[in-house]
C-alpha cells in the first residue's frame, strides 16, 4: 500500500529548482532594510524583460483600504509599515497581511510598487547600499532564470507578516471566477498520454472549473504544489485550488505512465505553466507527478519547479 509519504517519491530523477528554496533561506537571514531593497533592485531589473499584468479591481477591493491607510502615513510610518511587514511583527497591517491570500499579498505590493515610483509612499532610500550578504543573495537571484525569480519573489511577499496561526477559514481571497463554459474549453493533448484523467485534470485546471476537477482526487488524496508539504484530503485540496489556482495555465508537452505497486499507476508529465501575473511572458517549467489508483482516481499529484529546461526532456527510457 501507498502513504503520502512513499507517493512523494515516485519520479526520484526529476530534478527541481532547488535554488529557490536554497535562497529564499538565505533571504530570511537578512535584515528588514534589506530584504526590502533588494526586492526592490530585483523587481527594478525584472522590470526590464518582463511586465507586471495590473491586478483587477476584485483583487484591489480587498487590500484597498489598507493601501488608503498607508498613503494617508508621513514617509517614517510608512517605512515602518513595510519593515514590519518584513520582519514579521505584531503590528495592526503585519496581522491583516497575514489573512490575505497569495494573490492579495501580491496585489498589495504591486499597488505598493507603483506609490513608491509615483512618490505617493516612501522609496527605498536614494543611494541604499546593500550589506554584503544582501548583495550576494541579489545576485544569486538575477543569476537563476526567470520562472525561478517570479517564484522568489513570491515566496519572499508570502512570508511576510505577522502570523498567530492563521486559521484556514478566516483567509481573505479574491472571489471565485465562473468556469469557462464548456464551448470554449481546450482540449488538452499530451504525447505519450493518453489516460483521461491525466488530460481532465489539465482541462478543468484550465477552465477553472475546480468543482470537477476535484473529482478526480481520492477522499484522502494530495496534492503537492511546489516547494510545499503535501496538501491532504479533498476539502482542502479545494479550498487551495479555489483561494490560489484561479487563471493559470497548464501546457504540458510530453509524459510517460508505468505501472507501480499495489495495482496503481504513475505518470510523469512535463510542460510549461503560465500564471494570470505575467500571461505569456513567463513560461515556467514544470513536472507533474501523478499516482493513480486502480479506478484512476488522483492519490497523489506533486508540481515541481524544474531545476533547468532539460528537465522537460526527462521522460520514459533515459
Ligand atoms: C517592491 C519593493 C518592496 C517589497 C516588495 C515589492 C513588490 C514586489 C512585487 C512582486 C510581484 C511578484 C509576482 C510574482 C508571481 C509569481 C507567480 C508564480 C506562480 C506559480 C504558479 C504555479 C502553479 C502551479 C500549479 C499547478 C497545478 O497543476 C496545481 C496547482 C498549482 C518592489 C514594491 C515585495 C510586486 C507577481 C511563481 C507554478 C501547475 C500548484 C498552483
Amino acid at each position: 500500500m501507498y502513504t503520502i509519504d512513499k507517493a512523494r517519491q515516485i519520479f526520484p530523477d526529476t530534478q527541481t529548482a532547488d535554488a529557490v528554496p536554497a535562497i529564499t533561506a538565505r533571504f530570511k537571514l537578512l535584515s528588514a532594510e534589506d530584504q526590502l531593497a533588494l526586492i526592490w533592485f530585483a523587481y527594478l531589473e525584472m522590470g526590464q524583460t518582463i511586465t507586471v499584468a495590473a491586478p483587477g479591481a476584485a483583487r484591489m477591493a480587498l487590500a484597498k483600504p489598507t493601501l488608503d491607510e498607508i498613503v494617508a502615513m508621513s514617509f517614517d510610518e510608512q517605512t515602518k509599515v513595510m519593515c514590519d511587514l518584513a520582519s514579521k511583527i505584531n503590528a495592526p497591517i503585519s496581522t491583516r497581511y497575514a489573512f490575505w491570500s497569495i494573490n492579495v499579498k501580491l496585489g498589495f505590493w504591486y499597488e505598493l510598487g507603483e506609490l513608491m515610483r509615483g512618490g505617493k509612499v516612501a522609496p527605498i532610500p536614494p543611494g541604499y547600499k546593500l550589506s554584503a550578504n544582501a548583495s550576494s543573495v541579489l545576485d544569486a537571484v538575477k543569476k537563476v532564470e526567470q520562472g525561478q525569480q517570479i517564484s522568489l519573489l513570491r515566496n519572499f511577499v508570502s512570508d511576510m507578516g505577522f502570523d498567530p496561526d492563521v486559521v484556514d477559514d478566516k483567509l481573505v481571497a479574491e472571489p471565485i471566477v465562473a468556469p469557462t463554459p464548456e464551448s470554449e474549453r481546450e482540449k488538452i493533448f499530451i504525447p505519450g498520454v493518453l489516460n483521461q484523467t491525466i488530460l481532465s485534470y489539465m482541462e478543468l485546471l484550465n477552465s477553472n472549473d475546480f468543482d470537477q476537477l476535484i473529482e478526480l482526487f481520492l477522499d484522502d488524496g494530495a496534492l503537492q504544489p511546489p516547494f510545499q508539504r503535501p496538501i491532504v484530503g479533498r476539502e482542502s485540496i479545494l479550498k487551495f485550488f479555489r483561494r490560489d489556482c484561479q487563471n493559470l495555465r497548464l501546457m504540458p508537452q510530453g509524459g510517460f505512465g508505468e505501472p507501480a505497486d499495489s495495482g496503481f499507476n504513475q505518470i510523469k508529465v512535463t510542460g510549461k505553466v503560465q500564471t494570470p501575473w505575467f500571461g505569456q511572458e513567463v513560461g515556467m517549467n514544470v513536472a507533474w507527478r501523478f499516482l493513480l489508483d486502480e479506478n484512476d482516481k488522483i492519490y497523489f499529484v506533486a508540481i515541481d519547479l524544474l531545476a533547468s529546461p532539460a528537465e522537460l526532456l526527462k521522460l520514459g527510457g533515459n
